[in-house]
């Protein structure tokens, strides 16, 4: 131990000169660890690490964090603004780049800006991504703009947040670390290399696993997370759902395992279903909304008269149908058929039971290629380890103790149907009682206080549903206002992917302006964004003036006109922690060297070019609005003053801690503490006990979407809408319907998928020498990777130079054997797909993973936006062109 220490010590004095420690939050991945870091009396950062006073990453910081000076310190990095001299745009055309001053990049942006918004702000697209700095998402407000051009939201959580906001009033959710004993990951890094706060939850799960807790991952591909796991279960693509389908009929078939208590009181298992798939209601009893509520709450006012009478259940004791909230009820049957007001009705939990009856482990087995036996194993080992029954007491009140959680996200639901998804593994979850018990699958916050979790009570005995996690609902009209169609969907999040079909094709959809100017702020969307990438390419040279903010080029602002330079992280302010795992709190980022070069901080950017245009006051009312600054006088921005970033932090700070972390803490106190993280309290909000829950069931049966559905139907019937738009995407719960993946032409006989890694955020981080190095050393992140028994049945073989081909686009690279993959999918990195970088160091591919997928309807869940992100490819051997430097 001695030694060790000693050794550790010496490592330390070779890297770090004099110096001192600065708190900080990293910014190498979309969330935010607490770190520190070293600065030499120099200047000069030498040492990044994680905070050791932080509960959630506890001292430590991936690979990622550490990189984060050679980032900052990238020779290649823009230091001055920048125009381009060449018109012609696109791969293969130097943009002819030139320094110019901020003066003249500011007034010619502004210019543009101001004649634009004075003519229609329709006509600005905007990919605007900075998780860090989400004010800033609000910044095209102030032109009373939304037409998003990225797909941060539906390549990912698209049906995920919402979800979560509907059934949980959540952004997320997550395994309860502290006492799960029963993981199941599908489709997702969570714990070991993506999602959320990567480094904090290897921590974690490192621990969670020492104390025995049982990891079992569901994944084409053997990824981190399925390579440390206990048990591997490899799954052909986008059927997820088929497989947990295959578990739930298991466990209500066969097992006969669900937590009937939680299926009665906390969930709505035993509301009465109508033959026509509506609850049951009173014809009498009726529900005003609470007293008190606050005005505005969509729910409430969107409530059709006939949806206001109660819902009812059937009580076995009594034999008769009361209204759910009748204080006589003695208990709530969950199975049964019963006639009530001249009816048949079901109770919710025999409605679903009915309607799974076909979905047998052999029928999933058939979809998914997972063996029924496995599914039949796996449901029993899940359903007992949820210990339905056993209760726990912590800190003097009794809870239900589930200690099992299904897991999942980006792979898991990024499908066509991902609503759909999403649904089914919340019902796995909720069939068994863990949804919100102590060990089960607990609610995450998106993190910014003024979204912090408030659950609250809505109609019908249910949780208030909280879709719009992002912005407020986007309000019917047709013709649409936006290129992403969110105004025929309620409930969707920004189908960005939907630009590429309103743009190239307006006249189809109605759209009766034209899109002139692009804003790329913190967003490569010509690299992220799904389907043919030479059609994105068509679009962004369609616009007349594109403006970045950046620290880099790459694939998207190789089409700007203009580029402004960002600070990195270590240069500048934010203030937040984002999807924290198991903690809450602010971590505050403080420049703790000198910006290099003539970079700004990219709030002060956006103030100055509001302040430019005029339109300062509502930049200033917009921002006061979406931090909630505007709820307290002396804090909310005076609308005439430029602030600074630090300056408008401190009122934030002061507000978030006043409002929900007291004691009430300025910035400066941030800088010196880094951070308020507290570690998420036991007697806590997200747990589920009798005190809190039997007035917000969860819907186990969710007659919103429905309601949803029926709404926008009813909108659109005075509407003729000249494509088709089909609504079988709403479902009050999860059927075995099909992503078209699987039916496509015979020729297309592979799966394509793709996949991130700890290491790498996305793929913009592999300029960094550390990470490239990380990547070429991993079989799996240097080229395109297949089974060996597939590629040999193809005739292919190791290091073939071969073309991936969908029917929407094409791709090539160098083949590379792996056991560890389906031997239906191959597997492209997203190491294996750059095609423009700024920097020498990044190795490009042979094209771009996302325009092998299917942008159009088809292809799209149409009640959330969510997208198919799995392709259908054949693959051919090309002659190899010569082998690239350091292959
Ligand atoms: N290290 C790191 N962390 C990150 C990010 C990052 O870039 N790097 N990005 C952040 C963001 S924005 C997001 S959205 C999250 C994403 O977090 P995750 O969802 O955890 O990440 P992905 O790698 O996109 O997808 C998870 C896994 O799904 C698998 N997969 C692909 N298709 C399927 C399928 O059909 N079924 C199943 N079961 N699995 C499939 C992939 O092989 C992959 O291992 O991570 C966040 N955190
Ligand atoms: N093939 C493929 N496509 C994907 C995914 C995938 O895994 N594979 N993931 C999908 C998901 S889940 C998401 S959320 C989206 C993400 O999509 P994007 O947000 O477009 O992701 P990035 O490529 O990381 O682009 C972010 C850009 O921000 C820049 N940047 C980094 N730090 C800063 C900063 O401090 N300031 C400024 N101004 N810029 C900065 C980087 O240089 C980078 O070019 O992509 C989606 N598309
Ligand atoms: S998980 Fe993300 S925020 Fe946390 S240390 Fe790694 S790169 Fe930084
Ligand atoms: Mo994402």
């Amino acid at each position: 131990m001695r030694e060790k220490l000693r050794l550790e010590k010496m490592a330390r004095a070779n890297s770090v000169r004099p110096g001192r420690w600065y708190s900080t939050t990293c910014k190498m991945c979309i969330h935010t660890c607490a770190l520190r870091a070293h600065v030499s009396n120099k200047g000069v950062v030498d040492k990044i690490e994680g905070d050791p006073t932080s509960p959630s990453n506890k001292g430590k910081c991936c690979v990622k964090a550490n990189t984060g000076a050679m980032r900052n310190y990238d020779p290649y990095r823009l230091k001055k603004p920048v125009k381009r001299t060449n018109p012609r745009k696109g791969p293969g055309e130097d943009p002819g780049w030139v320094e110019i001053s901020w003066d003249e990049a500011l007034d010619l942006v502004a210019s543009k800006m101001k004649a634009m918004i004075e003519k229609d702000p329709r006509e600005f697209c905007y990919a605007i991504t900075d998780f860090h700095k989400i004010y800033n998402w609000a910044w095209p407000g102030q032109f009373g703009n939304a037409n998003q051009f990225h797909v941060i939201g539906t390549y990912c959580g698209g049906a995920y947040h919402v979800t979560a906001g509907i059934y949980n009033s959540a952004f997320a959710g997550v395994g309860d670390y502290e006492r799960c004993k029963y993981w199941i990951g599908c489709g997702t890094g969570d714990g070991f290399s993506s999602h959320l706060h990567v480094a904090a939850a290897q921590r974690m799960m490192a621990d969670a696993r020492d104390r025995g807790m049982k990891v079992v991952v569901v994944e084409p591909r053997l990824s981190t997370s399925a390579a440390k796991a206990d048990e591997w279960i490899p799954i052909r693509p986008a059927c997820d759902r088929h497989f947990v389908l295959g578990l739930i009929h298991t466990l209500m078939y066969e097992h006969k395992i669900y937590d009937a208590e939680y299926l009665k009181w906390f969930a709505n298992g035993g509301y009465l279903i109508n033959e026509e798939g509506w609850f049951h209601r009173s014809s009498t009893e009726k529900a005003l909304p609470p007293e008190g509520r606050p005005e505005g709450s969509m729910r409430w006012f969107r409530q059709t008269r006939e949806e206001r009478y109660k819902p009812m259940v059937w009580d076995p004791v009594d034999k008769c149908a009361k209204v759910f909230d009748d204080p006589t009820i003695k208990d709530i049957a969950l199975e049964g058929t019963y006639e009530v007001d001249g009816k048949k009705v079901r109770p919710a939990f025999q409605y679903i039971k009915d309607a799974y009856k076909e979905y047998t482990p052999e029928w999933a087995e058939k979809i998914t290629t997972v063996p029924a036996d496995t599914i039949r194993r796996i449901a029993k080992e899940f359903g007992e380890a949820a210990q339905i029954g056993s209760s726990i007491t912590i800190d003097g009140e009794v809870y239900p103790y589930r200690p099992v959680s299904f897991n999942w996200y980006r792979g898991a639901q990024g499908h066509k149907f991902g609503t759909m998804d999403n649904q089914s593994y919340i019902l796995l979850n909720m069939l068994v009682g863990s949804y919100n018990a102590p060990g089960g699958l607990l609610g995450v916050t998106l993190g910014s206080p003024h979204m912090v979790w408030t659950d609250e009570p809505g109609p019908d005995g249910i949780l208030d549903p909280k879709p719009h996690q992002l912005h407020p609902e986007v309000p019917f009209a047709w013709p649409p206002n936006t290129t992403t169609l969110m105004e025929i969907m309620p409930l969707g999040v920004d189908p960005g992917q939907f630009n590429q079909l309103t743009l190239t094709d307006p006249e189809k959809y109605d759209i009766t302006f034209k899109p002139k100017i692009c804003l790329l702020y913190h967003s490569n969307t010509v690299w992220s964004n799904v389907g043919n990438v030479e059609k994105w390419h068509d679009i962004m040279r369609s616009f007349e003036f594109v403006w970045a903010i950046e620290l880099f080029h790459n694939e998207s602002s190789t089409f700007a006109d203009v580029i402004l330079p960002d600070r990195t992280f270590l240069e500048s302010w934010a203030l937040l922690m984002c999807e924290p795992p198991a903690t809450e709190g602010l971590n505050c980022r403080q420049p703790v060297v000198e910006p290099l070069g003539e970079t700004r901080d990219s709030y002060d950017i956006l103030a100055e070019i509001a302040e430019r245009m005029g339109t300062l006051p509502v930049m200033n009312d917009i921002y006061s609005f979406i931090t909630g600054l505007v709820n307290t006088p002396d804090l909310m921005l005076d609308p005439q003053k430029r602030y600074t970033h630090k300056e408008f932090l401190d009122r934030c700070a002061h507000y978030w801690t006043r409002s929900v972390w007291p004691p009430e803490r300025g910035i400066e106190w941030f800088m010196e503490n880094g951070h308020n993280t507290i570690w998420r309290p036991p007697t806590h909000k997200y747990y589920m006990s009798d005190k809190r829950g039997r007035d917000m069931r969860r819907p186990f049966y969710c007659e919103y979407i429905l309601q949803q559905k029926k709404h926008l139907q009813e909108q659109l019937k005075n509407v003729k809408l000249k494509f088709d738009w089909s609504f079988k995407d709403y479902a009050a719960f999860p059927d075995g319907s099909l992503s078209p993946v699987h039916s496509e032409p015979p020729e297309y006989d592979m799966y394509a998928i793709t996949y991130k890694e700890h290491f790498m955020n996305f793929t913009e981080n592999l300029s960094i020498p550390w990470i490239r190095e990380i990547a070429d050393r991993d079989p799996h992140h240097v080229g395109l990777i297949m089974n060996p028994k597939t590629a040999k049945a193809k005739g292919l073989q190791e290091g073939d130079y071969i073309e991936v081909r969908s029917q929407f686009g094409q791709l090539t690279g160098w083949l590379v054997y792996t056991e560890g993959i389906h031997p239906e999918v191959i597997g492209v990195s997203n190491a294996t797909n750059r095609t423009v970088t700024h920097s020498p160091i990044t190795r490009l591919g042979g094209g771009q993973f996302n325009t092998l997928l299917g942008n159009n309807f088809e292809y799209t869940d149409l009640c959330t936006g969510a997208m198919e992100t799995v392709a259908r490819v054949k693959i051919t051997k090309l002659p190899a062109p010569p082998l690239p430097e350091r292959y």
